[in-house]
């Protein structure tokens, strides 16, 4: 293979917006003629990039889109939506991500279209040997990441963009969260339920309703009398409240936010220069022109509502922004109505028409031109900034937060992002469905997400609309078990979904899921800190690790990190799951309980596998190793004393554990190195401890090293 060395360079059409999405600032390229086997053409509102693609070519990336990680044969429309649902056709989601690996033979290359515009990228969907990028708009930054190596495209694009998002070390817990806990009682009942069955978990949500009708930075008392205290009692059992943010203001005199955005003309503005009028849940409201420095200050600054009550967690709803209707819409709605004529019924004319007025009211897209950005140079329509308004709606609340409480860590997580917001944020990936297809799409999602440097992510386990059965949501607390974020959510007329809602068998399988993914939380937790640190994904397809032109299609198994392989399964009624194991020999564990020992050697290969209802297939790399604790009920429930670590050892194998605060920015992390080496059927050990900021708890490591002939020795460190 010829090696090429990582280059990377910016080119320039016309005067882009500056969307700090890109920190990083390179020198440009003189001329655009060059642009690698590009072609390029510019017209007045559109530039367009063709390049031919090679049968062999695959490409990745593009945040949480539908379909397979590998993107060739599908198009993909950047421009922010709520797909519901998500269907294999839909094209626009909820992540705008315009970052593409292209791979060749020999070689990688990364492209990053730096516009707040729609991009369209049609990878071979009309013309197979095609990649065609259009982009609505003639001011944008191209850049071109150019490598023999994956990993140097994906950390010069991190070096792009900013260092993924950390949030606080509890966020890595158990999440419980409905559309909607309705009152203070409900909560209280869930927090008891999961303490009482001993089912760890670390926050719960609030959804819309603990609003007062809406109205964004209040609380309705009538159902959450005495918030404050209520929030210290669920906070004082050790779990986090996460309330629900959206972008809208409900109007109504008297209520301060919305004053004080009118009187300093923080809102987006109509056609006419008057403050913008849309409808979402609150009824009429105005959506905060967050792309202006004053408007994020004022926003930020509001969240000091909850940080007063303890509050430091938040997930931003409706940020795309998703909007219901317009008073325009509604006139235009009674009009075509008050013109349907029942004569008319044999002509279907007037249905149709109707038919189209509802899904025109209920796409959000069509108001946007409707409104206006204030920008140095005049004002803009949303529809040239859409991508970036959800995104800089993150920008307001990290800054504000950190203003609020310097040196602590916030939670936050978002449905709208593109790139930039992963330096902010986590994401959600939007309303999913009870549907086993969207627990594939899951890992799919969070694996091209993490390709485009959001490392903290995940899917709401059980599905958001509709109804999980039993099997479903235990597949999928499986599945989930592995990803960072790690939260149940549905929505208001699905069944309830907690832990325990079904019967006593899956709350017990549940429980045993939860707990496991407790009891390897701080090895999770240590190997985020190092992807984020490396400037690599989290949540790594296998293609990432090994050399193995047959990885490329794999879609439904996942690294966390780069020695822990998980394949969940994703079938309903699956007694036997097909893996694939790369390159070299694994350490299998067939997971349920935490303490349950049933470790086994596999080679490198296709294997088919027995999985009961309690199992997930998990996989240790030979030569590395995994970290196990006590489980905690909550994180910082117990000063953890005790750890073991299991692996195959063959060679030597270089263990390396980071831990820190969990909670601080400006975190130094202690590094506990282990090394092994086999010594024919003994081993020799080594360790050595780099101290942090925040000293090691264990006292006591237990080993247990198997060889390949499946012995397993034990063996004991103590760390003073
Ligand atoms: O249109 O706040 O994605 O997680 O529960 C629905 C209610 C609005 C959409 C979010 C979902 C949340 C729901 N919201």
């Amino acid at each position: 293979m010829q090696k090429n060395k990582l280059t990377t360079k910016r080119y320039q059409i016309g005067n882009p917006y500056p969307t700090e999405s890109v920190i990083q600032k390179i020198p440009l390229e003189n001329s655009i003629e060059q642009l690698n086997d590009f072609k390029i053409h510019q017209s007045k509102e559109q530039v367009s990039l063709q390049r031919k693609l090679s049968p062999e070519t695959a490409m990745y990336g593009l945040g949480q889109n539908m379909g397979p990680i590998n993107r060739r044969g599908r198009k993909f429309r950047m421009f922010n939506m709520q797909a519901r649902p998500q269907t294999p056709d839909c094209f626009a989601v909820n992540g705008p991500y315009s970052f593409l690996i292209i791979k060749e033979a020999d070689t990688y290359l990364g492209i990053l279209i730096d516009c707040p515009s729609e991009i369209n990228f049609d990878c071979g969907f009309n013309n197979q040997k095609l990649l065609d990028i259009t982009i609505e708009s003639s001011d944008l930054d191209i850049y071109l990441i150019n490598s023999s190596h994956l990993k140097d495209v994906l950390q010069e694009y991190v070096r792009l963009t900013g260092t993924a998002y950390l949030p606080p070390k509890w966020a890595f817990g158990f999440q419980q969260s409905r559309y909607s806990y309705m009152n203070a009682e409900e909560v209280k009942t869930i927090a008891n339920k999961f303490r009482e069955l001993k089912i760890p978990c670390d926050a719960i949500y609030l959804d819309i309703d603990y609003m007062d009708d809406y109205k964004v930075f209040t609380v309705d008392q009538k159902p959450f009398p005495n918030f404050s205290s209520f929030v210290q009692e669920i906070q004082g059992q050790g779990f986090n409240i996460i309330p629900i943010i959206d972008p809208g203001v409900k109007i109504e005199s008297g209520y301060s936010v919305y004053e004080d955005g009118v009187k300093n003309n923080y809102f987006c503005k109509d056609a006419e220069g008057n403050d913008y009028i849309a409808a979402v849940w609150p009824g009429l409201l105005h959506f905060p022109d967050f792309l202006r420095e004053e408007v994020q200050n004022w926003w930020g600054d509001l969240h000091k509502f909850f940080t007063d009550l303890g509050i430091t967690a938040f997930w931003n709803d409706m940020n795309e922004p998703e909007i219901f209707y317009s008073p325009e819409t509604i006139k235009k709605l009674q009009q075509t109505a008050s013109e349907m004529d029942y004569t008319a019924w044999r002509d279907l004319d007037p249905i149709h028409y109707k038919i189209k007025m509802d899904s025109y009211m209920l796409n959000s897209e069509t108001y946007y031109p409707d409104f206006f950005h204030q920008t140095p140079e005049g004002p803009v329509a949303h529809t040239k900034l859409h991508n970036i308004y959800g995104f800089k709606m993150l920008q307001a609340a990290s800054e504000g937060l950190l203003k609020l409480n310097p040196n602590q860590r916030y939670f936050l997580i978002s449905r709208s992002s593109t790139i930039g917001a992963n330096r902010l944020s986590g994401v959600w990936t939007g309303d999913n469905h009870s549907w086993w297809e969207h627990l594939k799409l899951n890992i799919q999602m969070v694996i091209s997400l993490n390709l485009c440097g959001v490392l903290y992510c995940g899917s709401d386990i059980g599905g958001h609309c509709g109804n999980a059965d039993e099997e479903l949501l235990i597949r999928w607390t499986q599945l989930g078990a592995f990803v960072p974020l790690f939260r149940n959510h549905t929505e208001k007329s699905s069944r309830q979904q907690e832990p325990w809602e079904y019967n006593v068998q899956t709350t017990q399988i549940l429980k045993d899921t939860i707990t496991l993914r407790y009891a390897l939380i701080d090895y999770l937790y240590s190997e985020f800190l190092k992807s984020r640190s490396s400037h690599l994904p989290f949540i790594r397809a296998l293609f990432l690790e090994f050399n193995d032109p047959s990885l490329d299609e794999i879609n439904d198994q996942f690294l966390c990190g780069s020695s822990l392989m998980v394949a969940p399964v994703i079938e309903a009624n699956a007694r036997y799951r097909n893996v694939y194991l790369p390159e070299c020999n694994w350490l299998f564990w067939s997971a349920s309980a935490y303490n349950q020992d049933n470790f086994q050697i596999l080679k490198s290969g296709t294997h088919r596998l027995a999985v009961k209802l309690s199992e997930v297939p998990v996989f240790v790399k030979e030569n590395e190793l995994i970290l196990l604790t006590e489980p905690e009920q909550y994180l910082g429930e117990l000063e953890k004393k005790e750890a073991s670590l299991v692996g195959l050892v063959t060679g030597t194998a270089n263990f390396s554990l980071y831990y820190d605060s969990g909670s601080k920015i400006n975190d130094n992390p202690g590094i506990l190195n282990i090394k092994i080496r086999r010594n024919g059927a003994s081993i020799d050990l080594e360790h050595d401890l780099i101290i942090g900021d925040t000293p090691i708890t264990y006292q006591k490591i237990s080993l247990k090293i198997f060889s390949l002939s499946g012995d397993c020795l034990r063996r004991e460190i103590t760390l003073k």
